[in-house]
């Protein structure tokens, strides 16, 4: 799962983009456009992976990923003006979802603080993009037309894009379009902007981190919302003893780590879902869409297992804790055999018999 930290200049990506990686990428109150985009692997931080290395003391131990982009700050206009770089648009593209980092914190640089109209500002942005590259594609299409090429595929696309063209104009981002599954497939590989799942991350200051509610459930309303302190959370990233880290949370009242949360909000939002992987050699997550069957759980760990798929063996990680070992989880009857079409759930654990 890839997600891009994108907004405007100055918002805090960098900063934030620490924070979740314990990176030490330098921040800084003088935008730099020309900044290469940073890029981090972060581990999901699943407890229960934790607990299941315990228990059965692999040799290795493999959490599930998250790749995180911090792109360069964007600013009012781009889109018209064309002057996203390709370099920019490439890499968006392929973010499965982005994350819009909006300034909530009070600095030296400028007064005016106001989220609302900078996360309309961007989306606007986003949509304009998505607009002006429809309207590209439209003018390719009827140019063809025009030198006689008017095969079904075209005049299907054409029909499309005209939808895709309306709503957009009506000032609604692609991910409210509702599409079927063979316009779906016209449009895939244009990777749309507006289509990405979307997520506001506030970047609030440690003063007024927790007391934004009007302010959040306004936001809510259109958008899914998780609040940082960025510049606080960086700090406390940055601590070697996790107690200290603990102790200022609890001060102004963050649950748990940056990096948790947003890995965790990134799931329930993106519906993944992850199963486990247990033994001697390895203990490790692996992540599926929420929905996905047994076989499709298979091929997430290798096509050969999906081919050759004959039937899962299964039992959940609360039967594993509740009976306290494997073999108590068979007494108990928990364990399972399930076939192709069985739908896997959260913390499932899961052994493919196969055969190839
Ligand atoms: N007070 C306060 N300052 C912050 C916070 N987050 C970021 N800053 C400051 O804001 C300035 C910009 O932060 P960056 O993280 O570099 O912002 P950015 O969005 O990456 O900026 P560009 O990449 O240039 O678009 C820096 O001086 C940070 O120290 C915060 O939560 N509170
Ligand atoms: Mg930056």
């Amino acid at each position: 799962m890839k997600i891009g930290l994108i907004g405007l200049k100055n918002s805090g990506k960098t900063t934030i983009f620490n924070a979740l990686t314990k990176a030490q990428v330098e921040v800084n109150a003088f935008s730099n456009a020309k900044a290469e985009p940073n890029l981090a692997v972060v581990e999901v931080g699943d407890e229960r992976i934790r607990k299941l290395s315990e228990m059965y003391d692999p040799k290795k131990t493999t959490f599930a990923t998250i790749e995180l982009v911090d792109f360069t700050g964007l600013s009012a206009g781009s889109a018209r003006e064309g002057t996203f770089s390709s370099e920019f648009l490439n890499l968006i593209k392929t973010m499965d979802a982005l994350a819009l980092v909006v300034k909530n914190f009070k600095d030296e640089l400028n007064g005016e603080l106001n989220p609302v109209k900078d996360i309309q500002q961007i989306s606007d942005e986003l949509l304009l993009f998505d607009l002006i590259f429809t309207e590209n594609r439209l003018e390719r299409i009827a140019h063809q037309f025009k030198r006689g090429k008017k095969t079904n595929d075209l005049v299907f696309e054409e029909k499309t894009l005209i939808r895709i063209l309306d709503h957009l104009n009506n000032n609604n981002p692609l991910r409210t379009l509702e599409l079927t599954r063979d316009e779906e497939k016209v449009i895939r590989g244009y990777q749309y902007l507006t289509q990405k799942p979307f997520l506001v991350i506030l970047n609030s200051g440690e003063d007024n981190f927790g007391n934004g509610n009007g302010l959040i459930t306004n936001i809510q309303k259109t958008h899914d919302l998780i609040e940082f302190s960025g510049q606080f959370e960086m700090e406390l990233a940055q601590l070697e003893d996790e107690e200290d880290a603990k102790m200022f949370m609890d001060e102004i009242g963050i649950e748990a780590s940056a990096r948790d949360r947003l890995t965790k909000f990134a799931y329930q939002m993106l519906g993944y879902i992850s199963f486990f992987t247990v033994g001697a050699d390895e203990v490790r997550a692996w992540t599926i869409q929420k929905g996905d069957s047994a076989v499709q759980a298979a091929g997430a760990i290798h096509t050969d297992l999906m081919r050759g798929f004959i039937r899962a063996e299964c039992f959940s990680y609360n039967d594993l804790i509740h009976a306290g070992s494997e073999k108590a989880v068979k007494t108990e009857g928990a364990f399972r055999l399930e076939g192709k079409d069985y739908i896997v759930r959260d913390g499932d654990i899961m052994s493919i018999r196969f055969n190839v």
